[in-house]
């Protein structure tokens, strides 16, 4: 080969250098969360013309959920999705928004969102990582296979949990905590290894659970968000152009995540319902009783974070 044509080919392989990168996520393809997911990857690719390819691999295939932050950590995969109060062990505040009655609409996930920000962008630059954006799960229901009056009727009972806050809250409902994976809650009711838990009206849509569980509460008792993040240093590695790309397409994703996440809350609950699901309120005396084990959750989780957990909620009321 001519040498100027070596050089030409060259150039042209620089030119549209790729970069990969895989992207892990625990959740099924077709949430909300992973649909938002695949649209960032595509415009990050349309914006970079190419330059950079984000490949999602969704529901645990490339690597499970609770393992997923140490990946993306250690390099396995550049980047990843997680539910952000899943890694309250080494990251306290990252538990934030799954403390049960703090936060009880979009608005106020939001502004709790912007206090807990900073911190979440400190704590993962320390351990080497880059967090882009961060979506809600809708609000936090509460599905019983019986009719249930008082928490008392949760003694003895088992109920499905995932992460540590809703261990908390069946451990304070004398209730056996039982962990199952989100995409697995269908085939666990259909089990009958489930007597009730804690999740959004989207989560129990995906899994139809209509079948098994007859009744769902808006208690609205949180709103924890999915998490999107990237290994630092796969980041720096990119031309600075790249960079900036996808800092920018992972601000709209958090815009349009929000968006998605507050029209799913409500074509969700419409579905349950018409399926037949008993969609109702709580008793004020079980609403009391669940407002107080709110209270003791968060006074265990400020004890358990210490003074950082101010620079959120001191500012979080004072707005009020
Ligand atoms: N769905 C996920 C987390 C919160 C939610 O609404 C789940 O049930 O695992």
């Amino acid at each position: 080969m001519k040498p100027l044509l070596i050089a030409a080919l060259c150039a042209a392989t620089v030119a549209h250098a790729q970069t990969r990168w895989q992207l892990a996520t625990g959740y099924r393809a077709e949430s909300f969360h992973t649909q938002n997911i695949e649209q960032f990857a595509q415009e990050v690719e349309q914006a970079t013309a190419g330059a950079l390819r984000i490949e999602v691999r969704p529901n645990n295939t490339l690597v499970k959920l609770g393992e997923i932050h140490r990946a993306v950590q250690t390099g396995q995969v550049q980047a990843g999705e997680t539910i952000m109060s899943s890694l309250v062990e080494d990251m306290p505040i990252a538990g934030a928004d799954a403390i049960p009655f703090v936060v009880g609409s979009y608005a106020d996930a939001k502004r709790l969102w912007d206090l807990q920000r900073p911190l979440i962008d400190k704590h993962f630059a320390a351990r080497g990582l880059k967090a882009l954006y961060a979506v809600p799960w809708p609000p936090q229901g509460l599905y019983t296979v019986t009719p249930v009056r008082s928490a008392a009727d949760f003694r003895g009972t088992r109920m499905r949990t995932y992460n540590q806050a809703t261990v908390r809250i069946a451990e304070m409902l004398g209730a056996t905590p039982v962990d199952v994976p989100m995409v697995e809650v269908n085939t666990a009711l259909a089990a009958g290894r489930l007597d009730s838990m804690i999740t959004s009206a989207v989560t129990g849509v995906e899994n139809q659970v209509w079948g098994q569980i007859r009744h769902y509460h808006e208690i609205n008792a949180w709103f924890p968000k999915n998490i999107v993040f990237v290994n630092r240093q796969a980041l720096d590695a990119l031309p600075p152009a790249v960079q900036q790309a996808v800092l920018k397409a992972a601000g709209a994703a958090e815009q349009r995540g929000w968006a998605m996440s507050q029209a799913v809350a409500a074509t969700s609950t419409q579905t349950l319902k018409a399926q037949g699901m008993q969609v109702e309120r709580i008793s004020a005396g079980f609403e009391a009783e669940l407002k107080r084990l709110g209270e003791r959750f968060s006074r265990e989780w400020v004890r358990s974070v210490g003074n950082e957990a101010n620079h959120i909620f001191v500012p979080y009321y004072m707005q009020r």
